[in-house]
């Protein structure tokens, strides 16, 4: 019989992914939709299953919605991807952060045990949990935490809470340390989408340069639409378990911007200006993740280099970018 997913986050750049794969696979997919003042579905809509899912209003931050859409969709796995997920943004809004990335897991996981503690759970840890500490230049699920940002504290009461129903409830739950993955859908406040969309801004005339921060940071990136695959095969286990996903390469911002600009013959160089604007309180100055256990247990591999993945980006900007300009024609 067809199996049924519930999706918090489903229209960011995660829960648009996973819901095209597990229809893909067959399932019924619903996602909790947050309530805004405009419409949030794009990445549905880009992805062409806006109308192949269905959206249960709710808010992380209100455990009641959780049980209706619970109730509702009356799911086998519940995929917790919902989050202000913006680490910048967590310094501003720490509380906002707190309650939605940390205690929001928890409201989900409450809401699980109430209902239906059969559910199997996913929980979208991830790599700003390490902080990025010299003395772990690659890190792995026995690497010790130390968070650098309320978003990075937030997520390890989820995580640990994630384990905390595992052991007291025996709730079937996963986790998820997902380091760094981007894609054409990627919110533009992050660094990948932001140099992507300023070098096809600059390469078609309509933007001078580019303001960056700390461009010596190095991060592990991969493609989402390459992780989104080990969230479901997390689910699919004999066990719940806590697995890293990630390339195993790191880069700095620097060098991704060389690769960003090179493909369209422009020198990074010459359009990058430093702007402390963009420094953080506090930095994650080194992130390689350790995929063994993924690879070993899962069956999982990224799929996608740094180069073809900056390329895909950068092809969706320029058409995005020209396609804005004979509208505005
Ligand atoms: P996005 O920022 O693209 O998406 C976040 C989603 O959460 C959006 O659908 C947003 O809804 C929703 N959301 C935010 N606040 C609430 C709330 N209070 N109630 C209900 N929904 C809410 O994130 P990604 O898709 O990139 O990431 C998915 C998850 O994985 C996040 O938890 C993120 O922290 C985590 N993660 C991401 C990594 C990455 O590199 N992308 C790496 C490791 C972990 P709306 O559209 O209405 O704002
Ligand atoms: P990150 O992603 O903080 O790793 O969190 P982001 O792309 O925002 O930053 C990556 C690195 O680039 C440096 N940087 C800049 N970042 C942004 N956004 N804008 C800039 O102008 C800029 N200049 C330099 C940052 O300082 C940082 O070192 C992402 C999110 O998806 C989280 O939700 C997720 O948990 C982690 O990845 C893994």
């Amino acid at each position: 019989m067809a199996k049924t997913a519930l999706i918090t986050g489903i229209t960011g750049q995660d829960g648009a992914y996973l819901a095209h794969f597990l229809l893909g696979k067959g399932y019924k997919v619903y996602g909790l939709l947050a309530r805004r003042a405009t419409k949030t579905t794009w990445r549905l809509k880009y992805l062409g299953i806006e109308g192949k899912v269905t959206l249960l209003e709710g808010d992380l931050t209100d455990a009641t919605s959780l049980i209706r859409a619970i109730r509702e969709a009356n799911p086998d796995e519940f995929y917790n991807l919902g989050a202000q997920s913006f680490v910048a943004t967590s310094w501003r809004q720490p509380q906002l952060t707190a309650l939605s990335t940390g205690l929001g897991a928890l409201n989900c996981l409450e809401a699980i045990r109430l209902t239906n503690p059969k559910i199997k759970f996913y929980q979208a840890s991830t790599s700003e949990m390490f902080g990025g500490m010299p003395e772990y230049p690659i890190q792995s699920e026995t690497t010790p935490f130390h968070p650098r940002s309320p978003y990075g504290v937030s997520k390890l009461f989820a995580h640990w809470a994630t384990i905390n129903y595992r052991e007291s409830f025996d709730i079937f739950g996963c986790c998820g340390i997902l380091f760094n993955h981007e894609s054409p859908l990627r919110g533009i406040e992050f660094v990948t989408r932001k140099v992507t969309d300023a070098v096809a801004r600059i390469k078609l005339g309509v933007q001078k340069d580019l303001h960056l921060g700390n461009i010596d940071a190095k991060r592990d990136w991969g493609f989402a639409g390459d992780y989104v695959k080990a969230m479901w095969l997390m689910l699919q286990q004999e066990k719940p378990d806590v697995y890293v996903v990630a390339t195993g390469k790191t880069t700095t911002v620097r060098d991704m911007c060389r690769i960003a600009f090179d493909y369209v013959g422009l020198d990074y160089e010459k359009y990058v200006v430093i702007d402390p604007k963009f420094y953080r309180p506090a930095e994650v100055d080194l992130l390689r993740g350790d995929p063994t256990k993924a690879k070993n247990i899962l069956g999982w591999e990224a799929e996608t280099d740094l180069e073809e993945l900056i390329h895909m980006m950068v092809d969706a900007d320029l058409k995005r970018v020209q396609d804005e300009l004979k509208v505005a024609r």
